[in-house]
């Protein structure tokens, strides 16, 4: 009997087969028996284990390879006919070569193996807004995040009929090895092949590969966008509720942000907080004109490490229940642990992400600290558990944007909050965002590194036509969002941070909505408006008034600097880059020597 009612679907199914020789295929239906009992499965193989079921029911723990616990870019590729069409942001491979060469990895590869069969859904199933993907997949642990990270399951291939569009997508483990490890993208045929990974990023094909790579070329052809950004509601004390979407590179804290709790000093105003995605927002203007964003995920795929009560509460509950963990510190009693979480340190008898007995304070032979949870350790969780979670994320128009963000990690040079001067100024604020690297980062400290939106890994076509495309967009819009930068990490010349960060955000964001709604007046600077002193609420925080003055100070002679690199970083997309962004660049470069020469 054929697999499903979709011809072309089953026809996939069979040829992609035929390569992988699989023992069975299963089709994934979205029940809750059939969850159980592929748990069930793989704790008796030992892929996952169940953890206690009294302090973490529905709760499972996974290690993955030792050599696989991070995304691979220089393993990932985006294949079109034209070099060009790829860009100088990503790596590039003709797709004959593509298929040629991970179908030699995939051959044979499942044998022995099921294939599953996972219809999935990104964005609320049959919304307009929403893209269908197929993942066929060898991993029963792929499966049980697929059930969290998207809406899995017949009512996905019902609403696909016997003929609709879907993104095909094929992931193996094969042998796990890094040689024969390979993340390709095909976005002229809508397809995705990842072999010889286990990890995340690398391996649930709805997030990274589809919802970023796949469906930004998708957005270039459609008229949309397709970010690696969180969408948070604030509500007002009036009851109103304004959306705003945000950019930040990896690891800058944008799910913290996404589950922000307001500070007791705005608390009292009557402000909430909704959660509507923390990694990926998809944008269209619509009929009215306005922006409307959905998060195509239905789940986390969070940061363990650093998650804590104080840095998030909010996730703190959700991974209470159902939650897979990977790659964390397992206690004795079959709970979990991480570097910079709640409670006590690991008791005896406690593993470490690889599997071996751990005590604080552990060295390598180099003396350098050995973890307990490795720092790219994730949970995997429903986003319906999060305390904050907004009823607006199944929403098939999702939400209104009213500003967005874009944020970087700069010890020195720009400032608290800024506003663009319009919306191609604002692209160019995107396009040039850029963070310093951390003693938690491969590489040289301070090293800045551009990331344009925060989707350098992510953009899957060339990056001057998508910056382009987010020039076209603003004209396409009969109301633009506002369009701002934040930089949370500025710090004195000791070396501390000038801002506290965590909840205390929140006094920034009612600056931006205050300027959205024109209820409030900037300062129109060289680089774009700032807010005057009176108008951020600081009730409840003290932070002396030099040092506010330094969150918002401007150095005519660092911004040079600042703009020879970004100018070599332009130049390296050549003739493709837009010249309203070469514009933009030198009214800024003018407006900076009228401010230089004021400072003389
Ligand atoms: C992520 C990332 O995992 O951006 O979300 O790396
Ligand atoms: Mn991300």
């Amino acid at each position: 009997m054929p697999i499903t009612q979709h011809l072309e679907l089953n026809r996939w199914i069979d040829e992609m087969a035929d390569m992988c020789q699989p023992d069975n295929i299963v089709l994934i239906d979205g029940s809750d028996e059939q969850k159980e009992a592929l748990t069930q499965e793989s704790v008796v193989s030992g892929e996952v284990l169940r953890l206690n079921e009294e302090k973490l029911p529905g709760c499972l723990y996974h290690r993955t390879a030792q050599n696989d616990v991070a995304r691979v870019e220089h393993l990932t590729y985006i294949c079109t006919e034209l070099k060009d069409d790829a860009g100088p942001n990503n790596n590039w491979m003709s797709p004959a070569e593509g298929y040629r060469k991970a179908g030699a990895f995939f051959k044979g590869a499942m044998k022995g193996r099921t294939m599953y069969v996972i219809p999935f859904s990104m964005g609320p199933v049959g919304s307009p807004f929403s893209k269908v993907g197929v993942e066929l997949t060898d991993s029963i642990y792929v499966v049980l995040n697929m059930l969290i990270m998207t809406r899995a399951g017949q009512d996905v291939l019902d609403t696909l009929g016997i003929g609709g569009d879907f993104t095909k997508c094929l992931h193996s483990k094969a042998d796990l090895s890094i040689e024969k490890r390979l993340i390709l993208h095909f976005p002229e045929d809508n397809a995705i092949w990842s072999v010889g990974s286990g990890y995340g990023g690398n391996v649930l094909l709805g997030k990274k590969c589809l919802a970023l790579r796949i469906a930004s070329h998708m957005a270039h052809k459609e008229n949309w966008l397709a970010e690696h950004m969180l969408i948070l509601g604030i509500e007002k004390p009036s009851g109103r509720i304004d959306y705003v979407a945000a950019a930040f590179p990896s690891a800058c804290g944008k799910t913290n942000l996404a589950m922000l709790i307001p500070p007791e000093g705005l608390k009292i105003k009557g402000y909430r907080i909704w959660t509507v995605g923390d990694d990926i927002a998809w944008m269209r203007v619509d009929t009215d004109g306005k922006l409307w964003a959905i998060n195509p995920e239905n789940g986390f795929f969070g940061v363990a490490p650093g998650t804590n009560t104080k840095s998030n509460p909010s996730a703190v509950e959700t991974v209470q229940k159902n939650t897979i963990f990977t790659n964390v510190l397992l206690n004795p009693d079959g709970t979990v642990w991480w570097e910079d979480g709640d409670g006590e340190p690991a008791p005896e008898g406690a593993l470490d992400w690889k599997g071996n007995p751990w005590k604080p304070g552990m060295k390598d032979q180099d003396g350098k600290p050995i973890p307990g949870a490795h720092p790219n350790s994730r949970f995997t969780a429903p986003i319906s558990q999060c305390p904050s979670h907004s009823y607006r994320t199944d929403h098939h128009h999702g939400v209104q944007i009213s500003a967005i963000i874009f944020g970087g990690r700069r010890a020195h040079l720009a400032p608290l909050v800024y506003q663009s001067l319009g919306w191609s100024h604002g692209v160019y604020m995107g396009a040039t965002m850029a963070s310093e690297r951390t003693a938690a980062q491969y590489g040289k400290q301070g090293e800045v590194r551009r990331d344009p939106m925060a989707m350098l890994p992510f953009c899957g076509y060339n990056l001057a036509d998508y910056l382009e495309h987010w020039l076209r967009m603003g004209v396409r819009m009969r109301w633009q969002p506002k369009i701002f930068h934040v930089n949370w990490f500025r710090q004195d010349e000791e070396g501390n941070y000038l801002w506290p960060g965590f909840g205390e955000n929140l006094r920034i964001l009612e600056w931006i909505l205050g300027r959205c709604n024109g209820e409030l007046e900037g300062v129109k600077t060289s680089i774009g408006f700032i807010p005057k002193p009176e108008d951020i609420d600081m009730t409840g925080l003290d932070i002396p008034e030099k040092d506010m003055e330094k969150l918002f100070s401007i150095d005519p002679a660092a911004w040079k600097v600042e703009m020879k690199d970004i100018e070599e970083f332009f130049k390296k997309f050549g003739d493709r880059l837009p010249v309203s962004l070469w514009a933009e660049h030198e009214a800024l470069g003018r407006r900076l020597e009228e401010l230089g020469s004021e400072h003389a």
